[in-house]
């Protein structure tokens, strides 16, 4: 078992490739990585970011497909429309099942992104995915709605739902995830009182394709990959995830 992550660097290790990584490893799925932008940042702030060029973007995906058989990838920090814009082009060359977390600004609130990214999201990458994880924050940029209740999000929900499967994450929904995918779904969830969410969104979203590569339908692997993220903010960094898991059943 293998899959893609394409997405930002954070040398802190909370978030980005570095958080992918460790979540499929964690699943026991090979880990497979391709950089769109270096960033200088902690879990304070973002100090700078340098975007790959997107030619470069897209020879590194050539060379590890041209080697290995890969039929899952996820999209993190992709920062410009013109990086978006040549992901959705290889995952349709390749023909990727792909899932987006469709990253906008980091934890700390640093930006992440160029201001037209949400419209080519929206255009480009969205139509061509089995499964996107927006935030709160993300769900109301890409649906150009408010969300000020749980009932806002079913609509939210229901609206990228038609797109493609959607679930907004991040508990801010009394611990609930929203999943749409023809019909809408709760995921209950508990909520910490948590200073270690940087990269949960990261986190969650590799998850997701880790179990859907495992064989999962989308429904089971975003109800597992809730669970899975639930567990790794409660063990903080040093519970490391891959202990956890491994002595828990599921
Ligand atoms: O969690 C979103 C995210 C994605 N990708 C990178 C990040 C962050 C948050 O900090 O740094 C590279």
């Amino acid at each position: 078992m293998i899959a893609l992550s394409i997405a930002g660097f954070d040398p802190s290790g909370g978030a980005g490739i570095l958080a992918d990584i460790k979540t499929f490893n964690a699943l026991d799925v090979y880990p497979t990585a391709v950089v769109t932008a270096l960033t200088a940042q902690n879990v304070q702030r973002v100090g700078g970011i340098k975007p790959v060029d997107p030619d470069f973007v897209a020879q590194q995906i050539d060379l590890i497909l041209e080697a290995e058989e890969i039929n899952y990838a996820k999209t993190g920090m992709l920062y410009s429309p013109e990086i978006v814009k040549l992901v959705a082009r290889k995952v349709k060359e390749y023909q990727l099942k792909l899932v987006v977390d469709p990253v906008m600004v980091a934890g700390s609130g640093g930006n992440l992104s160029q201001e037209d990214l949400v419209d080519s999201f929206k255009k480009h990458l969205l139509p061509r995915a089995v499964l996107t994880t927006p935030n709160l924050y993300e769900a109301q940029q890409l649906s150009k709605m408010d969300i000020n209740s749980e009932n806002d999000a079913y609509k939210v929900a229901k609206k990228l739902g038609e797109i493609c499967p959607t679930v907004i994450t991040g508990g801010h929904l009394n611990g609930r995830d929203i999943f749409y995918k023809d019909s809408l779904k709760i995921i209950e969830g508990e909520i910490f009182d948590s200073n270690n969410t940087h990269g949960s969104g990261c986190t969650y979203s590799a998850a997701a394709t880790a179990f859907m590569e495992k064989g999962n339908p989308t429904e089971e692997s975003v109800r597992k990959a809730s669970y899975f993220t639930k567990k790794a903010i409660e063990h903080g960094r040093y519970g490391t995830l891959n202990q956890f898991w491994r002595f828990e059943t599921h």
